[in-house]
């Protein structure tokens, strides 16, 4: 029997939140974790959140995304531009979770963030952060579409008949946005929602709040937005 597929929605430093998750979820050598991006920023321990995926990537096969805080961390690092903006938009977090510098950053971790992926696909999937223009291969979209771009709800399907997994657009509802084509599994962890990870063939869903609270697994079809 193949693996099981299991996306992971928007993490941003609840380190609690996921743990509980993957200690539910249980992801096992045959199983494939797709990490939608945003693991870094705003919630309270973005270094033990990594830790965690590391530990995650010894278990299983581990996609991991590149989302548009990391993509904020990585140039405010190399380049020192966008460190204004990344500190305010949760980048003060994440340091304060190694200790208030760069410098404190374990190399692991910048190679993790650094091996950040643009997209990622299967046969009936594509896997991506923020969004993807409707009618443009994957390998051609823009960094503004892959990792910045709200998700409007109303987006056509893809071209490629894929159905687009997606976080970055955060649900307030903690409920993931289902329309045609589309799966955006971002509730707000960070916030009051949920840790959403979705086993894409069997449209189950389990989530984690950062306070330990776990639900799942739960049909996809009985927890859709309105
Ligand atoms: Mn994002």
């Amino acid at each position: 029997m193949p693996g099981r597929t299991l996306a992971i929605g928007d993490i941003h430093g609840c380190d609690f939140a996921l743990e509980t998750l993957l200690q539910n979820v249980q992801p096992v050598a045959d199983d494939t974790v797709v990490v939608l991006g945003d693991v870094v920023d705003r919630g309270p321990d973005t270094r033990r959140a990594i830790d965690l995926l590391l530990e995650l990537c010894k278990t299983c096969e581990l996609k991991f995304i590149l989302g548009n805080h990391e993509e904020m961390m990585l140039k405010a690092y190399h380049t020192g531009e966008w460190m204004r903006e990344w500190l305010t938009f949760g980048g003060e977090e994440t340091l304060a979770s190694y200790g208030g510098s760069f410098a404190d950053v374990l190399p692991e971790h910048f190679d993790f963030l650094a091996s950040g992926l643009n997209y990622w696909e299967t046969e009936t999937e594509i896997f991506v952060h923020a969004t993807l223009d409707s009618g443009v291969p994957p390998d051609l979209q823009t960094r503004e579409c892959l990792r910045w771009e709200r998700l409007q709800g109303d987006e056509p399907p893809h071209d490629s008949g894929r159905t687009v997994i997606c976080g970055h657009t955060s649900q307030r509802s903690g409920k993931p946005l289902v329309f045609d084509g589309w799966i955006c599994i971002d509730t707000w962890v960070y916030g009051d929602g949920w840790l959403t990870c979705l086993d894409t063939s069997a449209e189950l869903v389990y989530r984690s709040k950062q306070d330990g609270s776990y639900e799942g697994p739960v049909a996809l079809e009985h927890l859709v937005s309105d």
